[in-house]
């Protein structure tokens, strides 16, 4: 066995909420070692989200993890509803003053994994057998396989799950002290990246009887676009040709044709929203995808992860520099008012704008149907849709 290394925070997960941790703590002076189960190709060729909220903008910017951001990702005013064959567009900045940045998860991920490694700080890839201890006490452990096989330990102050909804640190948790709120949608994404260039310049959310379909994009020659499947749906069933046949239908306007180019990557992924309260255990704090998850129809899970880590960066400084632990014991009722927030949004976006089948789904459709004609015709309805997907700012909630 390695003798145990000390460190501040250990952080299990190189995603968006572990990386961005490390980040801002190291900014701050915080020590930490961030381990991650998959290699640094895979994480960083991981295909998921692809739009910053204008708070996540600014809170990479002021981390000085923005320059390639600035330069690459695509500024977004608005988005558009297509529903009765035609377009109606929420202008984001025209309604809030604010903006989106289409901007994929992979780049934010590849941006803050070399800034780690500049800084040559800890950040260990094909980590196993993480196991975490002693959440309890004032010096909770890991213990964890290293990429060539060696056992190893981590003694620290502070605990960050940032694993994602599959990891570990959440179910090390003893059941009764969480409580799970759950909700499972009747429907999946399949999801495609196509080198082809956008076939619009924003994103369109599109209500057909067929299903939903989605519009995005990543840059002026990758198009990413989503289909409404069945939830155990699978990808064989799926040829290109009907991939495209189905975008086409669903996606179809006057004088809109859709781009198509060879699919680069496609997968189907389920939708649920998902959040445990609390957030924290002991000296253990989960951040992003391990104590939430939201269907992506709101655009909200990377951007949920990095509020987390701003605020758990915060805390932490806080308790380590001035020995204050306010901040971490207001973590997680401060985290979840943002949480529930994206939860209803997310949850609404999607009820309003997917397929649902069953007995009475003429009823939904023409309920859906006046929740669109309403949002695209008044303003304050608008403004409500724009301010929460641009993102509220972190001082309103
Ligand atoms: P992540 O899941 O990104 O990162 C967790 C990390 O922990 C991973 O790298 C994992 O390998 C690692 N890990 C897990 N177990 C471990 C262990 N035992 N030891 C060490 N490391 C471990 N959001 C959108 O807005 N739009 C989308 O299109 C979209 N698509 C998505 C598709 C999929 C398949 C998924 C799962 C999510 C998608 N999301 C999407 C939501 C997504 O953006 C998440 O909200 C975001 O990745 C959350 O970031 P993290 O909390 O950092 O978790
Ligand atoms: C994406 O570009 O991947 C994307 C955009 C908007 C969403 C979900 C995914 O709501």
């Amino acid at each position: 066995m390695m003798t145990p290394v000390r460190t501040q925070v250990a952080i299990i997960g190189a995603g968006p909420a572990g990386l961005l941790l490390a980040h801002l703590l190291h900014r701050e002076g915080i020590e930490s070692v961030v381990l991650e189960a998959r290699g640094r190709e895979y994480v960083e060729k991981r295909v998921r989200a692809g739009v910053l909220e204008q708070t996540s903008v600014e809170l990479l910017r002021e981390a000085g993890a923005g320059e390639r951001l600035d330069r690459e990702g695509l500024v977004h005013e608005g988005i558009s509803l297509r529903f009765d064959a035609a377009d109606h567009r929420i202008a984001f900045t025209e309604l809030t003053g604010r903006s989106i940045t289409v901007y994929g998860q992979q780049e934010v991920v590849k941006d803050l994994i070399a800034a780690r490694l500049a800084a040559g700080a800890p950040l260990e890839f094909e980590v196993t057998d993480v196991a975490v201890h002693d959440l309890t006490t004032d010096a909770p452990r890991v213990t964890y396989v290293d990429a060539a096989g060696r056992p190893g330990e981590l003694v620290c102050d502070v605990l960050a799950g940032c694993d994602g909804f599959h990891g570990v640190t959440r179910d090390a948790i003893p059941a009764g002290a969480l409580t799970v709120y759950e909700h499972a949608y009747p429907f999946a994404w399949l999801g495609i990246l196509a080198e082809a260039p956008p076939s619009h310049e924003e994103l369109i959310y599109a209500y057909h009887e067929r299903g939903f379909a989605l519009h995005s994009m990543r840059s002026p020659r990758i198009t990413r676009l989503y289909l409404q499947v069945a939830p155990d749906e699978s990808i064989e069933a799926w040829p290109e040709t009907r991939i495209w046949g189905e975008l086409h239908a669903r996606l179809a306007a006057d004088g809109f044709s859709l781009t198509e180019g060879p699919v680069l990557e496609k997968g189907i992924t389920g939708m649920r929203s998902f959040v445990v309260e609390p957030m924290r255990y002991g000296r253990l704090f989960l951040a992003g995808d391990a104590a939430h998850i939201v269907p992506p129809t709101g655009a909200k899970g990377m951007n949920l992860a990095m509020a987390d880590v701003r605020r758990l960066a915060a805390a932490v400084t806080d308790l380590l520099r001035h020995g204050r632990g306010g901040g971490l014991d207001a973590y997680s009722d401060a985290c979840l008012r943002r949480v529930w927030r994206a939860e209803h949004f997310s949850w609404w976006m999607t009820s309003m704008l997917h397929r649902f089948e069953g007995t009475d789904a003429e009823f939904q459709r023409r309920l859906q149907l006046s929740q669109l004609r309403y949002t695209a015709s008044s303003p304050a309805a608008a403004t409500s849709l724009a301010e929460n997907y641009v993102g509220l700012p972190f001082d309103a909630i």
